[in-house]
């Protein structure tokens, strides 16, 4: 019963769009992102993410930390991740695979829904890339809610989840660094299905490392609730594979979707440069 609507088809003036699959991931050309960022070509590449969900740039040879900055800025400000090493600007993470401290980069997640307020969106830039592999996958979790069953729809309709990082990025501190943490960031609820505020779909808003429990469940039931639900990011025909080149720019709605950064190119390095974008309260 697996169904994929596709997307209302916007005109587009400025950007040529080539989708990746049906309905998530879209590459575009004829953008230099490197040259100012008028208003009419913010407003398609907005319109070209809500459409699409995560987009991808090739071969911006140019691409300054400046320009970084003002492309994220096309969706809002940017928000530090205070858990990613700093790169040299201010906003801007560099990961790379050998600085990394935890995996992360391996488990589907949203990032920051440990937060009241989690990130819009998130601009990513490779820097270095593996000579093979290294490649991200995004999945489209409108699409996975829309597969549930509707027993299982009525089952999630209405519930909470707590988003702590403690049990993912605390497992490498000390307990009077989780403590500092604590103070600035508290473990939060979410619903578990949330309305995109642009498109108004519903999407499934539970994820692997951040999610910790459902409120008003027994502990058994929320653990199995959970384990069943977090694999709905795992179902191929919901996802977008990417493979990075240098100077490769993706763009991603982390409301809409979750991601995972395969792990494959060990002892390869790899070197990427994120700007997550703040985010308002989730309903
Ligand atoms: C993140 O930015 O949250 C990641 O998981 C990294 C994605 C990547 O390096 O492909």
């Amino acid at each position: 019963n697996r169904t994929t609507p596709g997307s209302p088809e916007a005109e587009f003036r400025i950007l040529a769009i080539r989708p990746l699959t049906p309905h998530i991931g879209a590459e575009i050309s004829g953008v230099d992102l490197s040259q100012p960022i008028g208003e009419d070509l913010a407003a398609e590449l907005r319109q070209a993410l809500l459409e699409w969900k995560v987009i991808f740039f090739r071969d911006q040879h140019r691409f300054t930390s400046g320009h970084h900055l003002a492309l994220a800025a096309v969706w809002g400000e940017p928000e530090v991740n205070p858990f990613f090493p700093k790169g040299d600007t201010v906003g801007v993470s560099r990961l790379a695979k050998d600085a990394m401290a935890i995996g992360n980069e391996n488990i589907w997640h949203s990032d920051h829904s440990f937060m009241a307020a989690p990130a819009l969106g998130s601009v990513l830039r490779a820097v270095e890339v593996p000579p093979a592999g290294g490649d991200t996958m995004w999945a489209d979790m409108a699409v996975a809610y829309d597969n549930l069953s509707e027993e299982m729809k009525a089952r999630i309709d209405g519930l909470t989840a707590v988003h702590d990082w403690v049990p993912s990025w605390g497992s490498l501190m000390t307990e009077e660094q989780i403590a500092r943490m604590r103070e600035a960031l508290p473990a939060v609820e979410h619903p578990v299905v949330i309305r995109h505020p642009q498109s108004g779909r519903k999407v499934l808003y539970v994820n692997e490392p951040f999610t910790t429990r459902i409120v008003g469940l027994s502990d058994a039931e929320s653990r199995e609730l959970l384990c069943e639900l977090v694999l709905q990011a795992r179902i191929p025909e919901f996802q977008v594979r990417f493979h990075w080149q240098p100077d490769s720019v993706a763009i991603w709605d982390n409301i809409a979707v979750q991601h995972y950064a395969i792990n494959d190119y060990y002892p390869q390095r790899r070197v990427m440069e994120r700007i997550a974008i703040a985010g308002v309260p989730l309903s």
